[in-house]
């Protein structure tokens, strides 16, 4: 966001503006340690053979015990001989993850002096493991050295079975990671790992480094200071970057580091046909007008890859909240890969590194893109189970102008029969910019307008934003005032700078007083005119600051500890988001609610605290096309609660446009329409017919597939699941997948979707993975289809290409309703779908009351779902027995049933059967049964109507 006022900020982006824009941000070589690290490894290509890396583990200072490796690494700094000493650990946990940590000895002389008499903190930042690992860190004992090759190496097995191998080599240092005996990823085996050790200023550059020619003393311009568009940096510190290169052997794709604008399977970096010149970069920036295809930095980051060939998924996670870069290329390399299979004979290299900080990085070996999935969680957390309205359809705009404008909407809506759940206000519904006021000329009664609300199960979003206006009248910055719970300038003044309200003051989220403090502020009787349907979105908070370097803070501000800004960065919007998700817990006491927060910036672990969305997007159909695969990115990433602004932030799109984009939108895990305020009204009534009926059916599938949404959001909070999922995670071995990120499956539902994402379209190619057989959703009718290839499948603008694989059973609400909340005791439709070959299907149903915790004390039902033969079974899925008492909401679910089954592809011997036998704790019924046989394409299909079978019970239904 520049400093335009809002009436000027264009909508219209010509090549010139975006050209403009994209030098706003730095680019590797404006960016001093990007530039040397890079320079690093190109002098390390140069040399080749002759290059060696400066650093070597003291063998006598090798020890392993209790499932960690210690040693003392010795970097050699200058051709005397002198040396720094880097501790690292390996450690190894009983879920079978290795993690490699680096750190700098701290001196005992004072020959470190930080200019500026900084109060920065005089160590490497190494608090981002307090912030976003919240467990699996137990170590496994049972990890040992399976050999010792004297001085050169020490090997350690380990993981279930000791499947996994790390090789610790000595001199240089390096590792291999192995799987079943063989090298799946290598640290530091191009001799690029790069700890630029603190120096006193006036040090001379590093001669020694690689034996390699001498640095050029122009890389040490960037050391102490350094400037971009006019901010200067200084750097009490010098420079301390940190660099590593991580290989992924017989690995062809990489996915993950959102959140950029770019393909799933991760783009080469350095140059070439069709592949990218700058790193991808992850620094949290509030990025104007975004460009797409593009490595380029966005709102959020997640340091977290996958490596992917047929059968087998390996990643990393690099734990660092200092700006970093990501570096790959590929290089063929095997001419004889049958060993290895497809996609074996090439090797991704990347080349990580951060500004500031330890060295932290932890492995997982697969298998599988699940196990790696599910132990990134467990280290970082799982998605929390989201506020049931969050999982429906969200309204927004920047703004809905005043209370009766936002009445006048949910009259509309209602009037119209479009199903939502959730109506938003952007920054205009404040007094002036001041968070946690109301312009009390347009919101005259926003505890009516929050109570009208509720009267059809509907909620109300407000937007706070970390920037705290600094004004004579504000209770709220007086007091961030006086308790200092503010952000630091470098000499320790509270910073302020330039932001929506203008002159601003930031929040410090990383002082755990200041939490506590900003959740004083969300009581309800301190936010007037919010109630428990109020929720909450968070902007703003990359940190976005107008006149700020980059559009965000000065790096050598501080925060709480004194941490410079520089170390703690990528993490700042996950600790605003966290001490808002943390006020909302605690509004009244004795209430204990999920939140729903939407945060724009986020790290690692923010999944657990609630949504994010893309950002500003354009309504163009390139954004559309875009999204799609940001949001696989976020959800093979570990944070799956995510979604783009339906219908594009700038610009009006054109109602095609509208009506595809909400046809995408209802798959998007976090599903809500905005537009910026230059934009003209677009709520889907505006439309007209025939799109506004084009877009309510649309509405109306998301709405009747929630439970099947929200049984796959409980598998991303048990097991990291994404809740769209691209076709390397649930067909790892089907090779021409791979790079597909225009469709995806939806949870485990078999669901198979490609919204069309182009003008014009009236069909789409649709890549079909399996050998299973597949129908169309809508007509059930049987797509011919060959594995590995695709399947041309009409879809004229009111058709939503949507596939049902066989084998599957998902849960369905289909009465049309206003809200998802009042469809909450409604009955429910299973859909089976019959294989290709047999005749087993399987699936599932989780849910809970949707606002307490009280599912972890047993108050949900969770069943899971067989067709074996002509038997169709309901039982409770996790083994676990239903709680003694249950509670209000799980008496109320005692009268709602799965009251009809469609089984699609029915067999022919069903013909001429009238009804279905059910049986359920001892009783025994009978219900209809309508068999209709298959006719030209359709397949044949037999619809249990009236069945009346308990949803939380165990059952049996005979087709006999
Ligand atoms: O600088 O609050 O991405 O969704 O409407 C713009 C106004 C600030 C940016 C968000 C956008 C929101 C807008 N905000």
């Amino acid at each position: 966001m520049g400093l335009e006022p809002v009436s000027a900020i264009g909508t219209d982006t010509t090549d010139i503006a975006m050209a403009v824009k994209e030098n706003d941000f730095k680019k590797c070589d404006q960016s001093g340690f990007c530039k040397r690290n890079r320079a690093y490894a190109d002098r390390a290509a140069a040399n080749g053979a002759l290059w060696t890396s400066p650093y070597n583990i003291l063998p006598e200072s090798a020890a392993f015990e209790n499932g960690q490796f210690r040693a003392i690494i010795l970097k050699t700094t200058n051709n005397k001989g002198d040396s720094v000493r880097l501790p690292i650990t390996v450690s190894f946990t009983e879920a079978g993850v290795a993690r490699v940590t680096i750190d700098e000895e701290r001196r005992q002389n004072k020959d470190i002096e930080l200019r500026h008499n900084s109060a920065a903190r005089k160590e490497r930042y190494n608090e981002a493991e307090q912030l976003v690992i919240v467990g699996g860190l137990t170590l496994d004992k049972t990890a040992k050295v399976v050999s010792e090759e004297g001085d050169t190496s020490t090997t350690v097995q380990y993981g279930l079975d000791g499947q996994f191998e790390a090789s610790i080599h000595f001199s240089p240092f390096k590792v291999d990671f192995k799987r079943d005996g063989a090298t799946e990823i290598t640290f530091n085996n191009r001799g690029l790992f790069n700890m630029e050790h603190w120096r006193p200023q006036g040090a001379a550059a590093e001669t020694k480094e690689g034996e390699a020619a001498p640095a050029p003393t122009a890389e040490e311009d960037t050391w102490w200071e350094e400037s971009f568009g006019g901010n200067t940096d200084s750097k009490p510190r010098g420079p301390e970057s940190v660099g590593l290169d991580i290989s992924f052997v017989g690995y062809e794709h990489v996915y993950g580091i959102p959140l950029h604008a770019g393909p799933l399977s991760l783009k080469e970096t350095r140059g070439g046909d069709g592949n990218y010149a700058e790193p991808y970069r992850m620094y949290n920036l509030d990025v104007f007008e975004y460009i797409l295809d593009s490595p380029m930095t966005l709102y959020g980051s997640i340091p977290f890859m996958q490596a992917h060939r047929q059968d087998s998924t390996v990643g990393v996670f690099w734990l660092n909240a200092a700006e970093t870069w990501v570096d790959i290329t590929k290089e063929k390399i095997r001419s004889n890969p049958l060993a290895l299979g497809a996609g074996a004979e090439t090797d991704t290299k990347t080349h990580w590194i951060s500004e500031s900080g330890l060295l932290d990085v932890f492995v997982f070996l697969g298998p599988t893109t699940q196990d790696v999935l599910k132990k990134y969680g467990e280290l970082t957390g799982y998605t929390a189970m989201p506020q049931e309205s969050a999982i429906g359809y969200h309204q927004c705009r920047w703004n809905y102008v005043s209370d009766d404008d936002v009445k006048d909407v949910d009259r509309k809506m209602d009037k119209f029969n479009i199903p939502y759940d959730v109506i938003w206000l952007d920054i205009e519904y404040t007094d002036g910019k001041k968070y946690f006021t109301w312009d009390a000329d347009k919101f005259i009664d926003p505890a009516g307008m929050g109570k009208r609300l509720d009267e059809h199960g509907r909620k109300l979003v407000v937007i706070i934003d970390p920037h705290i206006k600094n004004s004579d009248d504000y209770a709220v910055v007086s007091q961030l005032k006086s308790k200092e719970f503010g952000v630091k300038k470098k000499d320790g003044g509270l910073f302020d700078g330039w932001c929506w309200p203008g002159s601003s003051h930031w929040i410090d989220a990383f002082n755990p007083k200041a939490v506590e403090w900003w959740k004083t502020l969300f009581k309800y009787d301190a936010f007037k005119g919010t109630a428990e349907n109020t929720f909450i979105w968070n902007d703003m908070n990359e940190p976005s600051v107008f006149n700020g370097p980059e559009t965000t803070m000065p790096k050598d501000n501080l925060h709480h500890g004194g941490w410079e800004h520089r170390d703690v960065h990528n993490l700042n919007g996950m600790t605003f988001h966290n001490a808002t998700h943390m006020a909302l817990m605690s509004r009244k006491s004795g209430e204990l609610r999920r939140p729903f927060v939407l945060t724009r910036s986020f790290f690692a672990g923010s999944q657990r605290l609630g949504a994010m969305w893309t950002g500003d997007n354009q309504a163009s159909w390139d954004h559309l096309a875009a999204s799609v695969p940001m949001l696989l990115s976020q959800g093979i990433a570990g944070f799956p609660f995510s979604g783009a602004d339906v219908g594009g932030f700038f610009g009006d799109p054109d109602k095609e446009l509208q009506t595809r984009w909400f046809q995408a939108g209802v798959f998007y895990p976090f599903f809500r329409g905005h537009a910026h305020i230059d934009s003209r009204r677009r709520e889907p009534y505006l439309a007209g017919e025939p799109y506004t009926a084009i877009i309510t059916a649309a509405l109306r599938l998301r709405y009747s597939l929630l439970p099947a949404y929200y049984t796959a959001f409980h598998r991303a909070h048990v097991a990291g699941e994404p809740i769209i999922k691209p076709m390397y995670y649930t067909h790892p071995n089907a090779e021409g997948g791979f790079a597909i990120d225009d469709q995806f499956f939806v949870g485990n539902t078999g669901l198979l979707a490609k919204p069309v994402q182009a003008e014009g379209h009236t069909s789409v190619g649709m890549f079909i993975p399996d050998h299973e057989v597949y129908y169309d959703y809508f007509d059930y009718s049987i797509v011919p289809t060959q594995p590995g290839k695709r399947t041309h499948m009409p879809a004229p603008l009111e058709t939503i290409p949507l596939l049902m694989r066989g084998g599957h059973i998902f849960p369905r609400r289909d009465q049309p309703r206003r809200s998802s909340q009042l469809m909450k005791y409604d009955d429910y439709t299973l859909v089976v779908t019959m294989p290709r070959t047999g005749s087993h299907a399987e699936g599932s149903l989780y849910v809970d009351d949707g606002d307490s915790y009280d599912y972890e004390q047993g108050q949900y039902i969770h069943q899971l779902f067989v067709l074996d033969g002509d038997t169709i079974s309901s039982t409770r899925a996790d083994g676990s027995s239903p709680p003694k008492k249950a509670g209000a909401w799980l008496k109320a679910m005692a009268d709602v049933y799965v009251d009809k089954i469609v089984v699609v592809g029915a067999p022919s011997t069903w013909a001429g059967r009238i009804s279905v036998t059910a049986t359920s704790g001892g009783e025994t019924w009978t219900a209809p049964l309508d068999y209709t046989p298959a006719i030209g394409g359709r397949a044949a299909f037999a619809v249990v109507r009236h069945l009346r079978a308990r949803a939380g019970a165990d059952w049996q239904v005979s087709i006999v």
